[in-house]
């Protein structure tokens, strides 16, 4: 039965654990654990209670001796001994079981993949491996031994006496269990060496399988820019003297932080320009960082309990954002963070899975690893920052470090350094990590011709989420300029700091009527309602000196004409003809040309036509969108095949911005054109092109016109046995396939040997592939639902985390019309009725379902 955790009933642990000693024997079929914790009891009359799931337990004691069997109760996934049964001062408790990692599909706990043992114990997957007190607030110094045959044996700190067959690591930094990591299997190293600001060698490995090892060096790359970067920027130096990172091809999510042994997905590790992406690269780049980041916040200071998981989360996201601003461009990074924000959180919290960045309860913590604790969460540190200014939130973030390394923190922990070192009261600002949704900003204009003012008057709103009826107003900092109609910039950006639920600003002394840039920076996460002409947004997409407000204008100016195509109207000549003047613009960056060039996605029209209180439908929003990009590509077909043409990089490939940058504009332009030539372009693209990123643009443009067998059956011949280029194979051909053909594909690929579903990477290609198709998912038919749930009711049993967690691409389904609903909501009762059906989906799909309610 699911039990709802709730954040009120956190309790200190009564003991402390001083060190934790385990040891490993690992063999084929089952895996020997053996631990030895020292506790110290903070009072008396407390029992020991310890978390294990699936352990065959061989023997306890406690300071040698086995307790009596009335004084041990083992009920679900907890092991109590009573406190008759303790001593009053320190006692070691030693354990030894069984664990069967060959046999474990979740990939949670000690598993295999691929042939290597390797780890994943977030959040609570070290009880799948040993009893132990699991919980983030618990922290210990470990020494691991581990004894095995196979060549490379890995855990967390710094090795300590190895012999033939055994390994022991110490790490002296205590830690909670769920930065436990440990590997086993036959590597390869790529070595490095880092010196750090103090003047200390850490000795760097990228572990992958053999053969893998050319593709490892952007990852290292990655890694010593990162340590570079937080010594530069934070003043955090790395604290052992070796860091590791391990690939491996079977991972529940992107990578994991463990202390000085980050398990990574292979996807974000291995890349080559012929089988990554500069996406890819891009991504790579940041998750190293991330996870590097982590070391100081997550693992250094981590977290009190998964309530908090934002404090490590948040903060972590937004180290990573600035330090691809810094490395690439700021404001293409900018724009791309909002997309996502956008297209993920925003979509969150505007369904049934709403909830706050740190929420109050929870059946299953693996469900709460989300768009709005991760990048909402960055959002809320960024609003901070931009309140406090720079210089104070680096005197705050200093303070944070100084004041809590070492310990398991709060969200109250880390306002209260901003508090203190501003003197700030933070009390409304900390609803934005505990209330849900996201807040409409409504802008009236008021223009005073004869005093040459201009009154701004705001309201602020947000609508009731799951649990919480009453949203107060919040503080929002709006950042806000103001253009002239002939583009010069009459006023430099100015932060509004909005506290009430109305409010008023005026700007006096201008001589005519300017247009007002508002939320540059997307300076909080908010929805904006304005009366603005087409005239005046055409006036910010050229002038705007922001340049986020600026890509706005013309996203706004997009969408206008997409929603108006949908239902039957006319596109809007405004944002074509805007568009005109930004093609023929040599002197903007190509990435941010590329980016006003990306129209919005489907799913974000059906959500831009469901806030504007209608029911969207998702053939006609495929259509209208397909529609505008023929039309435009008509429009400016000279100009496209110019910039197709300038935009050949004759440089050997270079993952950096720049060249990513043209190519994405190279990209755009061809996905456009070939609306108009039916593909013949990106044939010949595919055909020439030397890199995965021109090949798999190409592609997609093929797949989208029906004519893609040749350039698959070439890249199956030539990638066949490349899992990551495979899932790409996999991925575009449902996910850019015409709608109505996506289904027929997609079954029949599910049907190949080679879709290994039991892979993570292979599922999400396939079958979140498919559900990105939004028409195709969203066919009226229900085909659509009924496919994708077929395969959680098949995934479910093996890995629920990747249930679950794939389960969110229906949590839009209550926005369609009766019948798609009936449909979604006949395949998610199927679901939901599944015997045996994990914690992690129902408690997903129980949420899901109360959006219909
Ligand atoms: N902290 C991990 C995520 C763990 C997910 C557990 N279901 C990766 C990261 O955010 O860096
Ligand atoms: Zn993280």
């Amino acid at each position: 039965m699911a039990t709802t955790r709730r954040l009120a009933d956190w309790r200190p642990y009564p003991f402390a654990l001083t060190e934790t000693r385990l040891r490993f024997d690992i063999a084929p079929l089952g895996t020997r654990v053996e631990a030895e914790l020292n506790f110290l009891p903070h009072g008396r009359g407390a029992d020991l209670v310890l978390d294990g799931a699936g352990l065959r337990t061989l023997d306890i004691a406690i300071d040698g001796v086995e307790p009596p069997p009335d004084a041990i109760t083992m009920d679900g996934e907890t092991l109590t001994i009573s406190a008759d049964a303790l001593p009053h001062r320190r006692f070691t408790l030693s354990t030894t079981v069984e664990i069967h990692p060959e046999r474990n599909t979740a990939l949670e706990g000690l598993y295999l993949s691929g042939g290597i043992f390797c780890t994943q114990c977030e959040a609570e997957g070290f009880r799948h491996i040993t009893w132990y007190p699991d919980r983030p607030d618990v922290m210990a110094p470990f020494r691991v031994q581990i004894r095995s045959d196979l060549p490379v044996l890995l855990s967390n700190g710094n090795p300590d006496a190895a012999e033939p067959g055994l390994v022991e690591w110490h790490d002296p930094w205590p830690k909670p269990s769920y930065l436990f990591a440990l590997v086993a299997g036959d590597l390869e190293a790529l070595e490095d060496r880092f010196t750090t600001m103090t003047g200390r060698e850490v000795a760097l490995n990228v572990w992958v399988r053999p053969g893998d090892l050319p593709r490892a060096g952007f990852a290292m790359e990655a890694l010593k820019k990162s340590m570079a970067w937080d010594e530069r920027v934070y003043g955090r130096e790395y604290d052992l003297d070796v860091f590791n990172i391990v690939a491996v091809d079977d991972f529940n999510m992107g990578a994991m932080e463990n202390k000085g042994l980050n398990i990574f997905n292979s996807k974000l590790v291995l890349a080559s320009p012929e089988t990554a992406t500069d996406t890819d690269y891009e991504r790579i780049e940041a998750v190293i960082a991330h996870e590097y980041f982590h070391n100081w916040t997550g693992n250094r200071i981590t977290c009190r309990d998964w309530f908090q998981l934002c404090l490590k989360e948040g903060l972590t996201v937004f180290r990573d954002q600035q330090f691809t601003s810094d490395v690439r461009s700021a404001a293409v990074k900018r724009i791309e963070d909002v997309v996502t924000l956008r297209a993920r959180q925003f979509r969150e919290d505007a369904g049934p899975l709403a909830h706050p960045p740190r929420p109050d309860h929870y059946e299953e913590i693996n469900n709460f690893y989300t768009a709005t604790v991760y990048e909402k969460g960055a959002e809320v540190i960024g609003m901070l920052k931009r309140l406090v200014g720079d210089g104070n939130y680096k005197a705050a973030l200093d303070l944070y470090f100084d004041r809590h390394d070492g310990q398991a923190c709060t969200i109250e922990d880390w306002l209260k350094v901003f508090e203190d070192t501003t003197g700030r009261d933070l009390t409304q600002f900390k609803r934005w990590y505990t209330d849900a949704g996201t807040p409409r900003l409504k802008l009236v204009e008021e223009w005073d011709e004869a005093a040459g003012r201009l009154a701004l008057r705001f309201s602020q709103s947000t609508r009731p989420t799951p649990g919480q009826p009453d949203k107060p107003p919040r503080v929002i900092p709006i950042a806000l300029g103001l253009i002239s109609q002939n583009g010069d910039e009459v006023l430099p950006t100015q932060v509004l700091e909005m506290t009430e639920a109305e409010q008023e600003w005026s700007f006096d002394g201008l001589g005519a009527r300017p247009v007002a840039s508002l939320l540059r920076g997307f300076s909080a996460p908010v929805t904006v309602e304005r009366q603005i002409g087409r005239a005046e947004r055409a006036v910010l997409l050229a002038h705007d000196t922001d340049p986020f407000a600026r890509w706005e204008a013309g996203h706004d100016l997009a969408m206008d004409s997409l929603v108006a195509k949908t239902t039957g109207g006319e596109s809007d000549p405004a944002f074509s003809h805007s568009l005109g003047g930004l093609l023929a613009d040599a002197g903007l960056d190509p990435a941010f040309i590329a980016l006003i060039l990306r129209l919005p996605s489907e799913d974000a029209i059906a959500t831009e036509i469901a806030a504007q209180g209608g029911v969207p439908d998702p053939d006609s929003i495929h259509k209208a969108r397909e529609a505008l990009a023929a039309e435009l590509a008509a429009r400016h077909k000279g100009v496209l095949e110019q910039i197709y043409a300038e935009m050949d990089v004759a440089a050997p490939y270079e993952p950096d911005a720049g060249q990513a940058g043209a190519r994405s504009l190279r990209l755009a332009a061809l996905a456009l054109l070939s609306r108009l030539d039916g593909g013949a372009r990106a044939q010949s693209l595919w055909d020439s092109a030397g890199n995965m990123t021109e090949k798999m643009g190409a592609l997609a443009d093929l797949v989208r016109a029906g004519r893609a067998d040749g350039a698959l059956a070439e890249m199956e011949a030539r990638f066949g046995a490349n899992r990551l280029v495979m899932d790409k194979w996999f991925m575009v051909q449902v996910q850019a396939a015409p709608p109505e053909k996506a289904i027929e594909i997609a079954r029949g690929l599910a049907e190949r040997p080679d879709f290994e579903w039991t892979n993570p990477n292979r599922f999400r290609s396939l079958i979140g592939g498919f559900a990105a198709n939004h028409a195709a998912f969203h066919a009226a038919d229900g085909s659509g639902y009924g496919f994708v749930v077929d395969w959680l009711i098949r995934l479910d049993p093996a890995n629920p985390q990747t249930a679950a967690r794939m389960l969110s691409v229906f949590e839009t389904w209550a926005r369609f019309d009766a019948q798609r609903r009936e449909r979604a909501r006949a395949a998610l009762s199927r679901l939901a009725a599944l015997p045996g059906l994990s914690r992690n989906s129902s408690e997903m799909v129980t949420r899901i379902l109360a959006a219909g309610a």
